[in-house]
């Protein structure tokens, strides 16, 4: 029999269904690089996490009781009796509260998939129903995305137009990259990844003789041979270098102003900061070096050599996740525009090579299929990183981007395709901000921390067990996601779930338009290729595409260079900023009066790092990046996931040196520590890290023990604190801890327990 085909957001599969059991999945074979997440997503051990039934928590069902979540045993119930009870609830909670009562930001990564997309289906349900109080931005770029728009162009825009690989093996000689350029990140990609291209590309640069500088506190995140060169530096500490670089650069005489004066606006403004006169100090590569422990006789060299190369400028959005997130990406642009070279081949700067696989693609680029959600009539909102805000300062005001806004009065939570007990910072906050809404209604697949937190928890199917169109930005493929395999136990796909639900509350039509799955996908589809046929690529009709499996865009691929559209003409191609060029200095933002985000790039101490005086109490910095195995807290529970675990938990990487100080030996059970939590988790040395640093990866599945996380959740320690005023972004890698060695037995790990039902 032919085989199908699925996406992932970490790959494409093609799928043999079986005559019984579960299909089995290979990696797409085009794709030159396939990654091992997911390959078990169907092994046993995955499989007997999933969600049979709908379940409501006890003490909810018995008395409506706030108490009791996270903690109370389940009780089964069908899908009828369920699907009345949200119903009742939504309708309780519109009458006596309106429909401002109900949060559905729903934040989360859900599954691939252009139709069964939960977030959009949530979205649209309520929008049917009169709306309710959302979530703006991501915790992937909190801080990004509100302040590119404002001096050089949004992320969305940003992230899909990247000069691609094959153009920086060709032109680039210096390749910098603040936060490496982590190959275990580029397996993913959201809503699918195709063609997995990071690890040529950085093959390609190295065998070219490019020559690649990675800095920051993590030396194993650029794998490109053995040239490249590692600049040891302190967390959250980049700006300070970037700053002292731009001085260097500005007094050196192969400086040219010729880009500044014809694609900016705003340099005269900055330079008094720069040089000093505005505050009597230089951020010279004096004054950043206790900053940031690079030496200055470094930092001049290696500003001297980008002023002499064609240079490529990278940096990680981790580096825009912690406090003051702003500031290392605008004084990154910033550093690019006075080299000049931003819309040359080769030159200028990336965010983000190495956050995903689609940086650096030269696939082409059209709009994708999309499930429309309609209007949404409630104008209250969050930053989704201020959940925990929201629900523990209703009707208090906060600063976002310019305004001033106050946090709705959450009544019912309703969440579909995310985990907060995976993303969110300082969850012991989290779970008493959690014991606020009268009601919680959780879409899981899997019995996981989200799961368990709720009051009513609907079993959700997965991507295998429904039709679905795949189709993710420059990725180069749509994919026809056939349904490979019956839905486990009675799980429901989140439309049928919100059908059923908007049937009792009469607005099955507006929801459904009277469409099946299969008419959805159709309806999409072709409405999707009349719009990129006017882009003059004519895609096949539905039956085709269906039949057909898989659209390879390949045919179309070309060589990109990101803003050499505006470069050739700045007036024809401006930016959408409000003067149309890159803005060193944004008089909107300026104009906006925040204390901790002026008008120009600046250096703002982070809240808890290094140099700071917390640093006595606890002297490790803390980075919780993406995990390697898995995606967030996805697929944990997989063999592949669990393989890479250190004594039953997440490996935390410590520098010998800090270990040997505390007695502690590779693979021994360590607690980390701060006053907002601890986790335990398995003791990993490595000498690539810089001393006082480690570095915890998120997506271990939370598995609370009082303050305590018996797995490694490294988001029982991060702070939650809006990385500034303007973008109130999440920032978890603004974090000190200190850690010590577990005597005794440790707690065996309970994440992976079913709850009491
Ligand atoms: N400390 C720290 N914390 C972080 C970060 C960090 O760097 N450090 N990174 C942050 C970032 S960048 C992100 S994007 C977030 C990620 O946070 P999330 O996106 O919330 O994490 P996931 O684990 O992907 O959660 C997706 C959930 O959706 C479920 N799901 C999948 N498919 C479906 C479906 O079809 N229907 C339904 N109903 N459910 C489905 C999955 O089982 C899973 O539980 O974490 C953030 N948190
Ligand atoms: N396998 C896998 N891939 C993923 C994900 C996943 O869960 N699993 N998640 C995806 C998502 S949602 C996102 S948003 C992207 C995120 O992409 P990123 O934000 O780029 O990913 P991180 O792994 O958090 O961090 C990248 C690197 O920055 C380094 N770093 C941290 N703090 C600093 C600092 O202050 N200075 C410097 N110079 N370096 C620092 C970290 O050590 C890490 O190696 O990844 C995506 N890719
Ligand atoms: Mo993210």
């Amino acid at each position: 029999m032919k085989h199908t085909y699925s996406a992932a957001h970490w790959g494409i599969y093609e799928v043999d269904p079986q005559p019984e059991g579960a299909p089995v999945l290979r990696p797409l074979s085009a794709d030159p690089d396939p990654t091992r997440i997911g390959l078990d997503q169907l092994s046993p051990e995955v499989r007997r996490l999933r969600i049979a039934r709908p379940a409501v928590r006890k003490g909810w069902l018995e008395g409506r009781s706030r108490d009791g979540r996270g903690g109370e045993p389940f009780v089964e119930i069908d899908w009828d009796e369920a699907l009345d009870l949200v119903a009742g609830e939504i309708t309780r909670v519109r009458t006596d509260w309106g429909n401002r009562a109900i949060f559905a930001g729903s934040y989360g990564w859900a599954s691939a998939g252009r139709f069964h997309h939960a977030q959009s289906q949530l979205h649209r349900f309520y929008n049917c129903l009169g709306g309710y109080a959302r979530s703006v931005d991501s915790y992937s770029l909190g801080a990004g995305r509100v302040l590119m728009p404002h001096i050089a162009v949004d992320m969305d825009s940003s992230n899909a137009s990247h000069t691609s690989w094959d153009v920086l093996e060709d032109h680039c000689t210096l390749f910098v990259s603040f936060g490496g350029v982590p190959l275990k990140n580029t397996q993913v990609s959201s809503s699918g990844a195709g063609r997995h291209r990071a690890r040529a590309g950085l093959a390609g640069l190295a065998s070219a003789g490019v020559r690649i500088v990675n800095i920051g506190p993590v030396g194993d995140n650029l794998e490109a041979g053995a040239g490249v060169e590692w600049i040891p530096l302190r967390p959250n500490t980049d700006t300070a270098l970037m700053l002292a670089l731009a001085h260097a650069v500005y007094h050196d005489p192969a400086f040219d102003r010729a880009f500044i004066d014809s694609h900016t606006v705003g340099f005269d403004r900055f330079v008094p900061y720069l040089v000093g006169t505005a505050d009597g100090v230089a951020k010279s590569p004096e004054w950043a070096e206790p900053i940031t422990g690079v030496p200055a006789a470094a930092t001049r060299a290696l500003a001297a050599a980008m002023l002499r190369n064609r240079t490529m400028l990278n940096a990680a959005w981790a580096l825009q996740r912690a406090a003051h997130g702003e500031q290392p990406f605008w004084a990154l642009v910033t550093l690019a525009a006075m080299l000049g070279q931003i819309g040359l081949p080769g030159g200028g700067y990336g965010l983000g090579y190495g956050a995903m696989n689609v940086m650096g693609s030269a696939h082409v680029r059209i709009p994708g299929p999309v499930f429309p959600q309609g209007r949404n009539a409630v104008a209250d909102f969050i930053p989704c990183a201020r959940l925990a805000d929201m629900l523990l300062h209703p009707g208090e005001p906060f600063r976002y981007n310019g305004g001033e806004h106050r946090y709705p009065d959450i009544k019912l939570v309703h969440w579909a395709g995310g985990n907060p007990f995976h993303h969110h910072q300082d969850l012991n906050r989290l779970r008493r901000a959690w014991a606020r809404p009268e009601t919680i209604v959780v879409h899981e697949q899997y019995w996981n921390a989200a799961a368990r937190h709720a009051d009513i928890v609907l079993p959700a199917s997965t991507a295998l067990e429904r039709n679905d169109i795949g189709f993710a930005t420059r990725e180069g493929y749509y994919i026809a996601m056939k349904q490979a395999m019956a839905p486990q136990g009675e799980a429901r796909s989140d439309h049928a779930i919100l059908a059923g639900v908007a049937e009792r509350l009469g607005v099955a039509e507006a929801f459904g338009e009277r469409r099946d799955e299969m008419a959805w996908l159709r309806q999409i589809y072709e409405s999707n290729r009349a719009r990129v046929g006017e882009t003059g690529l004519a895609l096949p009709d539905f039956d085709a595409f269906w039949e057909q499996g898989l659209i390879d865009l390949a045919p179309h691929d070309a060589p990109h260079v990101m803003h050499a559209d505006f470069r050739a003409d700045a007036v024809a191609h401006p930016l959408p900023t409000p003067s149309g060029r890159i803005e060193i200095f944004s008089e909107r933002i300026a104009g906006f009066g925040l204390g901790d985000c002026p008008g120009h790039p600046v250096w703002r101490e982070p809240f808890e790092w290094l140099g700071g005086a917390e640093a006595d109490r606890f002297p490790l910095h803390l980075i919780s990046d993406q995990p390697e195995r898995r995606l967030h807290s996805q697929l944990d529970p997989s063999p592949w996931s669990r393989a890479g675990k250190v004594a039953g938990r997440e490996g935390v990487h410590i520098h010998p040196a800090d270990a040997a100080a505390r007695g502690i030996g590779d693979g021994d059970v360590v607690e980390l520590f701060n006053d907002r939590g601890r986790c335990l988790a398995g003791a990993v040395l490595n000498e690539r890290l810089l001393r006082g640093v480690v570095r915890l990866s998120t997506g271990a599945w939370y598995d609370p023990d009082g303050m305590r996380d018996r797995h490694g959740n490294p988001n029982v320690l991060t702070l939650d604190r809006g990385s500034s005023e303007l973008s109130q972004g999440c920032s978890a890698h603004s974090c000190l801890v200190d850690l010590r060695k577990w005597t005794g037995e440790a707690p065996p790990v309970r994440a992976f327990d079913l709850p009491r039902i």
